[in-house]
């Protein structure tokens, strides 16, 4: 039983190789930030030209890692990760011309009305073909290809940079927002979701830190991101400073709006690979702020990886992946007082000579207050209830 399966891997590995093989055309593969929608809009139609094809992406910058992927590209400008994104307002119909240049068959799905569900389109490998489909719905979609017949989240991984956004604006009032695209690239072992190759990389809009958009802001401004996970592992994505809404949650050809009473907020959010979610959040005080991934091997730069020069970078620390940088500017809000003095807290640390063998461990104890464990040990330390609105002044001090 053996031989029938090896040479069935050895020639899903040799296709997977013949349709990365870069085209007499192929070129670099720029990154998309999202703030260009594709095409030419007359009247109630969006005319777009696409095409698929093998380049060299450099998520790391020009200094990085060149990987040669296969991503989509309007006609006339480079390929770009993640592909050119389908926008325009509700009641649009979509007139695309997708030209397949690699060298395998392209199945293409999410090219269909929006929102619904529906079948792949195939184009054969060197071929061309048009597709329309209504934007019925405002909300935000995607769409993803492979050059096999896998899903999503176990295509090869030369085909994992194959995908964009669409999003349908309402007639009036569409939001000023940014959308971003989480992918991720990994020449490790085929059909595992591991970020274990020698050149995994996580990236935000095409880029991975410290190559990630910088966005400004002023304190006061409303700010609305989409949020689309088209890599093949989840993800916790969390804003530092600052609580978020969530105000709608979907995949590709749905999207569900929560109302304000059902709108969840956080810090952080959980996302699946091929869903989306809005977030709406408003800066409160100036400063450098972080919105990346929980996950730490999603932003760190591992040792030794493609991503070990960060470490040299301050402003990198070791970062790496699915982190954005925030500044945001103007006069904070004075901090929150209604004239009560803090809460003030005590927490100690303290060294526990021979808790490990003969290898000495560190205790961290919350003075003077009952604060529960959530075991018996010593580790995890105390927990900290706090209360959203309550100064709170934190004394922390080390005995030996
Ligand atoms: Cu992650």
């Amino acid at each position: 039983m053996p031989g029938p399966f090896i040479l069935s891997f050895l020639l899903s590995w040799m296709l997977c190789l013949v349709s990365i093989v870069p085209s007499a055309t192929a070129g670099a593969v720029s990154t998309n930030d999202n703030t260009r929608p594709a095409g030419r809009i007359e009247g109630d139609v969006l005319t777009l030209r696409l095409f698929a094809d093998v380049g060299s992406w450099r998520p790391e910058g020009p200094q990085g890692a060149s990987l040669d992927v296969a991503a989509f590209g309007e006609e006339g400008a480079p390929l770009s990760v993640p592909g050119p994104i389908i926008r325009a307002h509700e009641g649009t119909t979509v007139a695309l011309t997708l030209r397949n240049a690699l060298r395998s068959e392209l199945r293409v799905f999410g090219l269909c009305a929006k929102p619904g569900p529906c079948d792949p389109v195939s184009v054969a490998a060197g071929a061309s073909r048009e597709v329309r489909f209504p934007l019925n719905a405002p909300g935000t979609y995607y769409y993803w290809a492979s050059t096999s017949a896998q899903g999503l989240v176990t295509r090869p991984r030369a085909d994992s940079q194959l995908g964009g956004a669409i999003v349908v604006d309402p007639r009036k009032g569409a939001a000023d927002d940014r959308v971003l695209v989480i992918s991720m690239f990994d020449d490790g072992r085929p059909g595992a979701c591991l970020p274990a190759g020698e050149h995994a990389v996580f990236a935000i809009n095409g880029a991975s830190w410290p190559h990630t958009a910088r966005l400004h802001y002023r304190v006061g401004d409303i700010v609305r991101w989409r949020v689309i996970n088209l890599s093949c592992v989840a993800h916790a994505m969390h804003l530092h400073g600052f609580f978020f809404r969530v105000e709608a949650a979907g995949d590709i050809g749905t999207e569900l709006r929560l109302a304000p009473g059902q709108q969840r907020t956080v810090v952080t959010e959980h996302i699946l690979p091929g869903r989306t979610f809005v977030m709406s959040w408003t800066p409160e005080r100036p400063g450098n702020w972080l919105f990346h991934c929980h996950m730490m091997v999603h932003m760190s730069a591992p040792a030794g990886g493609a991503h070990a020069g960060h470490g040299a970078d301050d402003s990198a620390a070791g970062m790496a992946g699915l982190v954005l940088g925030i500044q945001v500017t103007g006069a904070g809000a004075s901090p929150p007082s209604d004239g009560r003095a803090p809460r003030r807290l005590s927490l100690v640390m303290r060294e526990e000579p021979n808790r490990y063998g003969n290898q000495s461990g560190f205790r961290m104890d919350l003075e003077g207050v009952a604060a529960p464990r959530l075991n018996s040990g010593p580790v995890p330390g105390p927990v900290i209830v706090l209360t959203r609105g309550e100064p709170v002044e934190i004394t922390l001090s080390s005995i030996e």
